[in-house]
């Protein structure tokens, strides 16, 4: 799926701004509420997350559909085009009328999914319409507990629990755009890139609807020079000379696609690409031939005001605080970020995780070592479906970015209960099989999920453990934390010889100002002395690739006794105001370089 840009063949226009927005408490018949203007409607800001800018608990806490709409003419000129109305996302449930008319359902809150319109424009406008449902259950990506319970004096009471611990934000939260293309157009393209010393080759495929016509392609670098050119909907291209995407040191070529039909063009559409490798060998991640160290953060797309809503100067200043503290890399937790900040990344040379929303997959969460209570996650789970749609979907979408060098299938699922492997067997393999460039696959795991009782690690290419000792597990107590850590390191090191290890989350909770001269629980100093810690057994690891402390900023959370409005494991508060442990990592990773 292509991201919509203009082109001299094709149109984009945003539809972002206030919308009209109303809850629906049940009472409202769909397809009547549809047919007809909204009434008693509120504006809303999109792209955003509702909740917060809702303000009140009804709608901060809603649990179930709202309504959006907005009424838009659309310019005769583009009839004569393709017209395609193209979501970001949309959280979680869509349900999308157009004029009325039911057009499209969508199923799954952080990937895009779009319609050609042309045929429900009336006298040349379009009101577009969306019920959005942001009920979580055993069946969705991320997975939610639903329960109701009647109380004589209340009546029915309803509970949506996340299983996991970010607060469900929904809404329209990334950008909505119409776009046009031909009616013959490029509908996709492939690029595997691949280089010896100063050579670089590119493989491509391009996809056109109808399969006809003349593909060219220009390799333009970023001067504007073309270096290359080839014909044919798929090719190979020899760049010399070429100049390498390296992580914070990004070099971007732009693949210029043109379709040509009886000598006339029809389509052109622009990608951009950069020529890298990527390989896992010998318990070392490589990146262009060179072993990689991860340095940064589990991040959230989370930030005041906005919510989980797409902001491009959150994610500019995101990228400039990662760069100050020497960062070089981050994992899209838990839930994959927006095209936009994808594109940055690629800019700006960070390294991507990539990961799908499988995150809750566990009813048995706090049942350390052997499973006690109910082994039965995967008997009562029915995410499988779904699951495999939003990772041949999330692979779809960005297949070709070159900061993102490992897929993440899931987050703390119940890796170390019976059927784990059954269940995650047939999705690295569709990762592996739909993945044009074979990245390498990782599943991150939780502490019950030890190399005694873990049923996935010969399925991955990385092992990526999230792991708390000195918080969740002996918090206070440092010296055992210690201990621990490094037998439990040492334990995968003769479970999977060769296999590399990252520290995917590690963190403590802190309260920015709060200062003890001896490092205690949610103080500054116990941050700092925790992250020590864990670096001095990091740094004593064979086969260690990484390091992404839990998490970058302070985050939204639902409500629970765990969370002080929210959870503080920020470096930064989710304000972006530095705690100490910025300067103490800063002064780390400047340290460290990013092949070692
Ligand atoms: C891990 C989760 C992450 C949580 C974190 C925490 O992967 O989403 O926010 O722990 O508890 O279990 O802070």
């Amino acid at each position: 799926m292509l991201y919509p840009t203009i082109t001299p063949t094709r149109n984009v226009i945003e539809l972002s701004g206030i919308w009209n927005f109303k809850l629906d408490n049940g009472e409202t018949d769909p397809v009547l509420s549809a047919q007809k203007k909204l009434t008693n409607s509120s504006p809303m800001a999109v792209p955003a997350s509702y909740n917060d800018i809702g303000v009140v608990k009804e709608i901060k806490e809603h649990i179930g559909f709202v309504w959006y709409e907005k009424e838009i003419y659309v310019p005769n000129d583009l009839e004569k085009q393709r017209i395609v109305l193209r979501f970001g996302s949309a959280t979680h449930l869509a349900k999308v009328y157009l004029n009325g008319a039911l057009s499209i359902e969508h199923k799954g809150g952080f990937l895009p999914f779009e319609l050609e319109v042309n045929n429900y424009i009336e006298d040349g406008k379009l009101r577009i319409t969306i019920a959005l449902d942001n009920t979580l259950d055993h069946s969705t990506l991320p997975v939610g507990i639903y329960e109701e319970e009647e109380y004589e004096s209340l009546g029915k009471v309803v509970r949506n629990l996340p299983n996991f611990d970010f607060f469900n934000y929904a809404g329209l939260q990334r950008p909505i755009k119409l776009y046009t293309t031909p009616h013959q157009f490029i509908k996709d393209v492939t690029i595997v890139t691949d280089h010896d010393g100063d050579h670089g080759t590119v493989k491509y495929s391009v996809d056109t609807n109808p399969k006809e016509g003349l593909v060219r392609v220009t390799v333009i670098d970023e001067d504007g020079n073309k270096v290359a050119a080839c014909e044919g909907a798929n090719g190979e291209i020899s760049i010399s000379d070429v100049n390498l995407w390296e992580p914070l040191n990004a070099y971007l070529y732009t693949m210029k696609i043109e379709l040509i039909n009886e000598n006339q063009l029809v389509d052109v559409y622009e990608e951009s690409f950069g020529v890298r490798t990527i390989k896992v060998e010998g318990g070392q991640f490589f990146i262009n031939h060179k072993p990689f160290y991860f340095k940064g953060f589990g991040k959230h797309e989370d930030s005041p005001i906005h919510g989980r809503g797409f902001s491009d100067a959150v994610n500019v200043m995101d990228f400039n605080l990662m760069k100050w503290m020497g960062a070089n890399s981050f994992r899209t937790a838990h839930y994959p970020y927006s095209e936009e900040l994808m594109r940055l990344a690629d800019r700006e040379g960070f390294v991507v995780i990539d990961e799908t929303p499988a995150v809750g997959l566990h009813f048995n969460f706090h049942a350390t070592g052997a499973i006690k209570k109910e082994d039965s996650t995967w008997e009562r789970l029915q995410t499988f479906d779904h699951h495999r749609d939003v990772l041949e979907d999330m692979i779809a979408r960005d297949k070709n970015h070159p900061c993102v060098v490992m897929w993440s299938v899931a987050n703390e699922a119940a890796t170390e209960e019976n059927g784990a492997f059954e269940y995650f067997e047939p999705l690295v393999e569709l990762t592996k099989g739909k993945d044009p460039q074979k990245r390498p696959v990782t599943i991150i795991t939780y502490i019950g999920s030890s190399p005694e009782h873990d049923k996935i690690a010969e399925l991955v290419d990385v092992l990526g453990l999230n792991r708390y000792y000195g918080w969740y597990e002996h918090g206070g107590e440092l010296d055992v934390a210690k201990v621990k850590l490094k037998a439990e390191l040492e334990a995968w090191q003769k479970r999977c010889p060769d296999k590399p290890i990252m520290m995917t989350e590690y963190g403590a909770d802190t309260m920015a100002g709060f200062h003890e001269v001896a490092p205690v629980l949610f103080t500054e100093e116990y941050q700092n002395e925790y992250l020590r810690i864990n670096h001095e057994i990091f740094d004593e690891t064979d086969v260690f690739i990484g390091e992404h402390v839990w998490n970058f900023a302070d985050f939204a959370t639902s409500q629970n006794i765990r969370r002080v409005n929210g959870n503080k494991k920020g470096v930064f508060t989710r304000e972006r105001k530095p705690k100490a442990s910025a300067h103490m990592l800063r002064k780390r990773w400047m340290t460290i370089p990013d092949y070692g």
